[in-house]
């Protein structure tokens, strides 16, 4: 988060044109919720509501969210009021079908820089086709994803390399770790230093072992959140940047809504991009609007026939595609 992270200063006044932008801060979003938002600035974290006006732009939750570079005017000790909010880099969101064929965006982060999507190798069992759902959020949403094979202790390394080959092919990377043997926790370390990183996994993976070992507390910090949201508690959206004590710093976020992201339908005509092994293919087809599961002449099937398409790959695509 390099320009971030050195980005708390004062806004020159050139920067807007108008005297307002005197006495702004420069800061980032840790934590919003029930349209407060406390924000990281140089100095110290203030807690911050919208600006009306900003409020008047948009009728949307998601006008400012963690991850969100925004400038502040102090009001009074401690607290401030959001100004503007600078463009995303990055966005995680989850989108809805709206009305008449339009789907609606609701980003959860802002300037996001990877996702963690963390799998056990047994126990639970590793779960290809949960894994393919991520992928394909984090593919359309142009996000760099990391796959943490968790337990790797249970199955042994060779068997947890079987596991995840597809994906190491695709090049995915993939960080073999076990939270109980101290395996791969290092590799972890450096991977979360000094960005900002999304974590999400399923119950019982193993998230709040492995980043407690990443570094003490961390993983309570992450439980504890998803804890509230097991409780079912949608009325209060939580969502919080979690501060990293590692070299060059870095965030982690655990928002209630990232779960269930891998759950979200996804439109159709888009699904295909988000398999980065059809892309190649995409073009070729007969039809022009092919969906690549009964049309003749389809380029991705006949990839898949020659071996370039891995079947369980392609039953992923199948099934999202169906909408299962
Ligand atoms: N054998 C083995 N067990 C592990 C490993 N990591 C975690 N566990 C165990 O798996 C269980 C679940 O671990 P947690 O860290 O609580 O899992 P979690 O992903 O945080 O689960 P939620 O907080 O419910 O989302 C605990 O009993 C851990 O001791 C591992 O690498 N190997
Ligand atoms: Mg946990
Ligand atoms: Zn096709």
């Amino acid at each position: 988060m390099g320009s971030r992270r050195q980005g708390a200063v004062v806004v020159p006044q050139h920067a807007s044109g108008e005297g307002s932008a005197r006495g702004r801060l420069r800061g980032t979003v840790l934590r919003a919720q029930s349209g407060f938002f406390w924000i990281e600035t140089e100095q110290e974290i203030l807690e911050c509501t919208l600006r009306g006006r900003l409020k008047k732009d948009r009728q949307s939750s998601d006008i400012a969210v963690i991850g969100d570079v925004v400038e502040v005017l102090p009001t009074s000790p401690g607290h401030g009021a959001i100004e503007a909010v600078l463009p995303r880099r990055t966005k995680l969101a989850r989108r809805a079908p709206f009305t008449r064929g339009v789907w609606k965006e609701d980003v959860l982060v802002a300037n996001v820089e990877q996702v963690l999507l963390v799998f056990a190798c047994a126990s639970p069992d590793f779960s290809p086709r949960m894994l393919d759902r991520y992928l394909v959020l984090t593919e359309s949403s142009e996000l760099d994803p990391v796959i943490v094979a968790n337990k790797v202790d249970l199955v042994g390394e060779a068997r947890a390399r079987e596991l995840f080959a597809i994906y190491e092919r695709l090049n995915y990377p993939v960080l073999y770790t076990s939270a109980t043997t101290g395996l791969g926790i290092e590799a972890l370390r450096q991977r979360l230093a000094g960005r900002m990183s999304v974590v999400t996994g399923r119950s019982g993976v193993g998230k709040s072992s492995l980043f407690n070992m990443v570094q003490p507390g961390l993983g309570l910090a992450v439980g504890e959140i998803s804890a509230a949201v097991n409780k079912g508690r949608h009325t209060t959206r939580v969502a919080e940047l979690i501060a990293l004590n590692l070299p060059g710093g870095g965030y982690l976020a655990d928002t209630p809504g990232i779960r269930e992201l891998g759950l979200w339908r996804f439109p159709k005509e888009e699904l295909g991009q988000c398999f980065r092994e059809f892309r190649p293919f995409l073009g070729q087809c007969y039809f022009a609007g092919c969906s690549h599961i009964h049309e003749p002449d389809c380029a991705v099937r006949m990839a898949l026939a020659r071996g370039d398409i891995a079947p369980e790959r392609y039953d992923s695509y199948v099934r999202l595609y169906e909408g299962e």
